[in-house]
């Protein structure tokens, strides 16, 4: 009832919660970045697929298998959805995967905000030349016993050879379950997937029961260019089976099936040799008492972080200088991804967090 309570006042800032300590998890949110790339045989397909709609198609494929990680993982390795540690500014997640077909593929995810907490991150692969950048926020309300969340932010991937953008808006969702200490995930509203080629997927979700009897489930259409007229629709569960309807010729055959697809997981380097900004490493005692559940040492370990970066805000106001982000900036969204973005039908942000590879490269960071 406690945790209930401090849900109802928490005025839509998550990181002021106190969840009871069998809901904590020692990750933080900074990594929840992976999962956009935890398929990187998905995640490098669209670049060889020479025909725009196929490739449309493909994108919306890499995008639905990118859910299950996102949304589901926690509960199923954890037995619920935790809440995860409040990434601090500054504060980085790197790791790369490596495949044998599709060779390095790259993270970069670093909290570039934290009041409000706002992740941002880069994912490429240069063999394939493809790259996924954005960033996201959470901003949280309270309803009876559920938890909605809208998120901010957007993805982008890029595709080299084709010169091709694909601007990805971020589903609302909503935590059920909380009142019975068994929080999970549940996506509501839709996605939208607008190319720079001018196709766009509108991907809408739905939990148990509105489409089907089943959870998880999304109803997906891809359109042409001039919008005119609807090409596929794809329905299904996105942790489960999917199905395609090619809406010219009227056949049906399988778009996604998520038992058939292993995730790769991410190589982050050994906590020994990560800076003490890497995520696993700034929080490794926190982690670890959040594993044996000792509450106390969870408190102290955490109030430490929390203080130094109390310490540092200070000293930053005094010296009138803003924390200098690592490896992203925010900069004013022009030419295609603007576009592209008023193609999507969204009304763009101002400002957005963009990657800086130059800036990054020429760093100790980036030897994964
Ligand atoms: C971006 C994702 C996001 C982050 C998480 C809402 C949530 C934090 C944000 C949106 C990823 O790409 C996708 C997946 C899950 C989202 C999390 C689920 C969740 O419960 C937490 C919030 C902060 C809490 O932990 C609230 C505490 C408690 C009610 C739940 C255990």
């Amino acid at each position: 009832m406690t945790f209930l309570r401090s849900l109802a006042t928490s005025k839509g800032d998550l990181s002021s919660i106190t969840a009871p300590p069998f809901i904590l998890s020692g990750t933080s949110l900074v990594e929840y970045s992976k999962f956009w790339a935890e398929l990187p045989d998905l995640f490098v397909a669209p670049t060889m697929i020479l025909d725009k709609e196929e490739r449309a198609l493909a994108v919306v494929r890499w995008f639905i298998a990118t859910l299950k990680g996102q949304y589901t993982s926690r509960n199923e390795a954890l037995g619920s959805e935790k809440k995860p540690l409040n990434p601090f500014l500054g504060e980085l997640f790197l790791g790369k995967w490596e495949t044998e077909l599709e060779g390095t593929t790259i993270l970069v995810s670093e909290q570039v905000s934290h009041h409000p907490p706002v992740t941002a991150y880069a994912i490429y692969n240069d063999a394939y030349g493809i790259e996924l950048q954005g960033y996201n926020g959470q901003k949280a309300s309270f309803a009876t016993t559920m938890l909605n969340v809208r998120q901010v932010g957007h993805a982008v991937l890029y595709i080299k050879k084709f010169d091709e953008y694909y601007y990805i808006t971020l589903p609302t969702l909503h935590i059920e379950g909380l009142f019975y200490g068994a929080p999970y995930v549940e996506l509501e509203q839709k996605t939208v997937i607008q190319s720079s080629g001018g196709y766009r997927a509108s991907i809408e979700y739905s939990g148990k029961g509105y489409f089907s009897g089943k959870k998880n489930t999304f109803k997906a259409k891809l359109y042409a260019p001039d919008q005119s007229s609807l090409l596929y629709t794809i329905a299904g569960q996105w942790s489960g089976k999917s199905t395609i309807i090619n809406e010219k010729q009227k056949s049906e055959s399988v778009f996604y099936d998520a038992m058939e697809h292993k995730v790769v997981p991410l190589v982050v380097k050994p906590i020994e040799q990560q800076a003490e900004y890497e995520s696993q490493r700034a929080w490794e005692k926190v982690a670890a008492a959040v594993q044996v559940m000792d509450y106390d040492t969870i408190h102290v370990e955490k109030s430490k972080i929390e203080n130094q970066q109390r310490e540092l805000r200070k000293k930053e106001k005094e010296e009138g200088v803003e924390w200098q982000r690592r490896y992203f900036e925010l900069v004013e969204d022009e030419g295609p991804l603007k576009e592209v973005a008023e193609l999507a039908g969204v009304e763009p942000d101002e400002k957005v967090w963009r990657f800086n590879r130059e800036v990054f490269e020429h760093s100790p960071d980036s030897k994964l």
